[in-house]
């Protein structure tokens, strides 16, 4: 089943919107393995956006995902990549359709709420880098029959 990185940024934390993306996210059908609320060290935050150095916006945004601390989480389900960035919308707010979480709850894109891992590949490394293995939890959702399975 496909896993990917979830975290709830330091605007969505001050905000009080953890439980509205935790809320949308269960709804949805997908289900929670791991959970964090964590103080973003640099190293993490430079790790993480490795993709984006040198970039005009780059410093910003490690500035901005250490300012405050972070809900850091693993989310698993069919195609959950491809699902959690389709309910947080574009990653520019301004952009996001209508009903999802960042077009519902931001403007910015400097300010956009969440972070969501972009293929499965990444969501493997992200997960790996965020958690280490012993506290992603594996479990048996009894209404999974009625979410994930086939006919
Ligand atoms: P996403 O895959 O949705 O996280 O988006 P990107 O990897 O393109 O960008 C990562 C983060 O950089 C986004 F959350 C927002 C930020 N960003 C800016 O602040 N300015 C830009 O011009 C592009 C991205």
């Amino acid at each position: 089943m496909e896993r990917t990185l979830v975290l709830v940024k330091p605007d969505g934390v001050q905000r009080g919107l953890i439980g509205e993306v935790i809320s949308r996210l269960e709804r949805r059908g997908l289900k929670l393995v791991a959970a964090k609320f964590i103080q973003v060290s640099q190293e993490l935050a430079e790790t993480h956006y490795a993709i984006h150095k040198g970039k005009p916006f780059y410093e910003g945004l490690v500035r901005y995902i250490t300012c405050a601390p972070v809900m850091a989480m693993v989310w698993e389900g069919p195609a959950a990549v491809a699902a959690v960035r389709q309910t947080m919308g574009a990653t520019r707010p301004t952009e996001a359709a209508p009903g999802t979480l960042r077009h519902d709850f931001a403007l910015s894109i400097s300010r956009n709420l969440t972070h969501a891992s972009d293929s499965p590949e990444n969501g493997e490394k992200e997960v790996a880098l965020w958690f280490k293995a012993e506290e992603l939890t594996g479990w048996e959702r009894s209404v999974d029959p009625w979410i994930v399975e086939g006919n």
